[in-house]
């Protein structure tokens, strides 16, 4: 057997020197933060103190409650929350997104107060949206950006330790869905491993990210999970999600979430759409598929954008008339697809 390299290294070599050279960091990533940029961003925060660097994490909007165990109250700052002043910085790193429009309106204070604005991201940059700015890193084979942001700390020489190993752990677990979406590289597991050299609680971390059900959960899921609406025959889902239905069982709107991901379980289901209502006829258009066809060009023609198979958009319209718009580019893709085999 020929000796593969397990450990696929990506080349962070010119990042991490940009970040060597700056004394002053601000660290972010996008609006409604999630486990993986916030993860990566505060893994990257207790490094870059290790080694003396003035850092700055900030989010644009309110941390999800679940992520309290990362102590988000005392390294997070949130600029919506404000006040909340952005430190003089050489340098802002945004993780986990490479469209500003995410970062707004945080985006336009880090670029007046940074000497460069970079994106540290996994997603494909977008065919119909704005460019990342120059020297940026996009890696789309990580599987997070937990990932990235470990190469970056072993480039910079830095030792792990426990802080920073809780929150990588945390940026992985939570965007492989613990393991499940790898994207076929043993990376995700390798690193975790080290990790958990440091961190020994990775039970506890799965569980403070998937199992934070409450009672309440599980009457809001019982609702809208009897609404969904199959089509061609069950391969394709829809669901909409109200947001007076959030409101009604005390929930935030990340406890949304998950909703679309339950859905994928279905064995024969190729595609999913999950629109939820933000405000009244303003949906968060979600879609996932398995991977036989594509859903990040519908994405991107409603302005949205995302992963291959997992990616989303902001839409404005009545919902009927939306939903149809939506579907309609979902089956015809699928349609496509089928022809190819
Ligand atoms: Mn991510």
């Amino acid at each position: 057997m020929s000796d593969i390299p397990r450990l696929n290294k990506f080349d962070v070599q010119k990042i991490s020197q940009k970040i060597e050279d700056a004394e002053t960091i601000v660290l972010s990533t996008h609006r409604q933060c999630d486990g993986d940029g916030l993860g990566a961003c505060l893994g990257l925060y207790h490094a870059l103190k290790k080694i003396g660097k003035k850092v700055q994490l900030v989010c644009v909007d309110a941390i999800p409650s679940k992520y309290k165990f990362l102590n988000t109250d005392s390294f997070v700052e949130v600029f919506e929350e404000g006040p909340c002043e952005v430190q003089k910085s050489d340098l802002a790193l945004i993780f986990d997104t490479n469209d500003y429009r995410q970062v707004s309106p945080l985006y336009e204070e880090l670029q007046k107060q940074c000497g460069r604005v970079l994106f540290v991201d996994h997603h494909p940059v977008l065919q119909q949206g704005p460019d990342p700015t120059e020297g940026s890193f996009i890696e789309t084979q990580a599987a997070s950006t937990g990932e990235i942001a470990y190469f970056i700390i072993k480039t910079l020489g830095i030792r792990l330790d426990k802080n920073i190993a809780r929150a990588l752990y945390t940026s992985i677990a939570f965007d492989t869905q613990i393991f499940r979406y790898v994207k076929s590289s043993s990376n995700s597991h390798l690193i975790a491993s080290e990790l958990l050299i440091y961190e020994h609680e990775g039970e506890d971390i799965h569980r403070m990210l998937f199992s934070t059900y409450t009672p309440n959960k599980i009457a809001y899921l019982s609702k809208v999970l009897g609404e969904v609406e199959f089509y061609n025959n069950s391969s394709v889902a829809i669901l909409r999600l109200k947001l007076s239905d959030l409101e009604n069982h005390g929930l935030e709107m990340d406890d949304a979430r998950d909703v679309i991901d339950m859905i994928m379980n279905i064995k024969e289901l190729q595609a999913a759409a999950l629109f939820r209502e933000d405000q009244t006829s303003v949906y968060k258009l979600s879609l996932r598929s398995k991977g036989s066809m594509e859903v990040l060009s519908i994405a991107e023609h409603f302005g949205g954008g995302g992963h291959l198979f997992a990616a989303g958009a902001l839409i404005q319209g009545e919902y009927r008339k939306i939903r149809d718009e939506v579907l309609q580019q979902i089956q015809q893709r699928l349609l496509q697809s089928e022809k190819a085999i």
